[in-house]
């Protein structure tokens, strides 16, 4: 069961002529409005009815392209959510949608009962923070003097999101911010999770108490399984328990997991933030410098020269995990990542276990493909994403790889116009998988579509 989108495009070829990138743009268009929800776009109008944080960035950078000041509103919106201590919860619900609409709702995250929620009804979790670098991309597809003030008044919001994550998620004290669900890491079932994951005690048979939402809208076949939402129940009440405070978060809380993403989504947040500031007239020195912390944080704690990747470290465990993910691909988004750790991300995604290539029929798979636990089917487990794809295609013309770039684009390209906006694709035949009318998809066709010059030509972009 997938839910209804705007058609399939009739595109005969890899969407690569002009007409069809034209039929392609505007399905990608036709996408993001029928998602428009009077102040934001929902990831999916069936599976994820409401304002997912992460979603919201990306969709913003896609909207630019089409509906600069949707863009703007999309952030805006998002951050009237934020909470008093800085933190950008990971759902904001839409007090207009009936009870049930999506689950674990409103009810079950009980928001209004903590210190400095907001009004609106939010989760108590947050999503990697890629919220600074979309507000700069949105200003810088088309810099002007509204873009300039919208930069302005969601700056110290951006800065108090960053400070949230410094100083009240660092639990090792060591530099890196920890997710405290898997959800926080936006690939909630990836096989990185499953060893962090499996101390934290559940019984499968309390979900008989609920109804998932999810599995009414997409195969269950294709998601998390019932004892892993039993895990993200039980993760949430230890965590909604204490009211969502972070202090003692060492002591009590069964999973801590330093996540690759999300702290390169951190290190690219401080130099998009020092860009910002560069316009605006702020300060930009002291986001430099935290962003050199974080890069080197990363380096020191997360990256094995074993296997020549970046892993999760399970704080709780004190040791990094073993399954080799698409998440340790993703630092190569940060502009200062040393040409050691470039060199080695570039070689992983070249391997056979991902394929990058200057051809290559395929974007990236989400896990190993040679992996014994790889699932060509399942969310996080194997098929192929567009963020996760554009994040990797935007560090390789960081890097300077335009070639690779080039393919990737390609690749990311074909798979929308052989299957449309899908959430997520079979790594192998490119059959669209999950919701057919999904935001992101749309959003990050559009930006691949948008900078086919960048992509081709082979200019380095910071
Ligand atoms: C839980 C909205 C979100 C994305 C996540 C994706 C999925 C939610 C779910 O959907 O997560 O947050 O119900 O499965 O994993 O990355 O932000 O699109």
């Amino acid at each position: 069961m997938t839910a209804p989108g705007p058609a399939a495009p009739m595109v005969t070829g890899d969407g690569g002529g002009p007409a069809e990138a034209d039929q392609l743009r505007r399905l990608a268009v036709a996408t993001l409005d029928g998602n428009w929800e009077h102040d934001h776009t929902v990831p999916s109008r069936t599976l994820y009815p409401h304002q997912w944080s992460w979603d919201s960035a990306f969709i913003a950078i896609g909207l630019a392209h089409v509906r600069p000041d949707r863009a703007w509103q999309e952030l805006r919106t998002l951050f009237a959510a934020q909470w008093a201590d800085g933190r950008v919860p990971h759902i904001v619900f839409n007090p207009r949608l009936r009870v049930g609409a999506y689950f674990p709702g409103p009810q079950f995250w009980g928001s209004e009962r903590a210190d400095g929620a907001p009004a609106a009804a939010t989760s108590g979790i947050v999503q990697p923070p890629v919220h600074a670098l979309a507000a700069w991309l949105v200003h810088r597809r088309a810099p002007s003097t509204a873009s300039r003030a919208a930069l302005t008044e969601l700056y110290p919001a951006l800065v108090a999101q960053q400070s949230y994550l410094t100083e009240r998620r660092d639990v090792a004290r060591g530099g890196l911010a920890c997710v405290v669900h898997p959800w926080e890491s936006g690939l909630d079932n990836s096989p990185a999770w499953d060893e962090p994951m499996a101390a934290v005690p559940a019984d499968a048979a309390v979900m008989r108490a609920y109804t998932r939402h999810d599995t009414a809208h997409a195969d269950a076949a294709h998601r998390p399984t019932d004892l892993d939402y039993a895990r993200y129940l039980a993760m949430v009440e230890s965590y909604r328990r204490h009211d969502y405070r972070d202090d003692g978060l060492a002591d009590r809380h069964p999973f801590l997991v330093e996540c690759p993403l999300f702290n390169a989504a951190r290190g690219a947040a401080e130099h998009a933030l020092a860009d910002i500031a560069g316009v605006i007239g702020a300060d930009p020195v002291p986001h430099r410098d935290r962003a050199r912390r974080i890069t080197e944080a990363l380096v020191d704690r997360l990256f094995d020269p074993v296997t020549g990747t970046f892993q999760p470290r399970d704080v709780r465990a004190d040791r990094l995990v073993s399954a080799r993910t698409a998440l340790g691909l993703t630092p190569l988004i940060l502009p200062d990542l040393p040409p050691r750790q470039v060199a080695a991300v570039v070689t992983e995604a070249g391997s056979a276990r991902f394929g990058l290539a200057r051809r290559m029929d395929r974007p990236l798979p989400s896990h190993d493909r040679t992996a014994g636990d790889f699932e060509p089917l399942r969310y996080w487990r194997g098929p192929s994403w567009m963020n996760l794809n554009w994040l990797l295609w935007r560090g390789l013309r960081t890097h300077g790889r335009p070639d690779l770039a080039a393919g990737l684009r390609r690749s990311m390209i074909g798979l929308v116009a052989g299957a449309g906006c899908h959430e997520y694709f079979h790594p192998d035949t490119g059959a669209g998988l999950g919701s057919a009318a999904f935001g992101w998809t749309a959003a990050l066709l559009l930006d691949a579509l948008a900078s086919g010059d960048a992509g081709r030509g082979g200019a380095a972009e910071a």
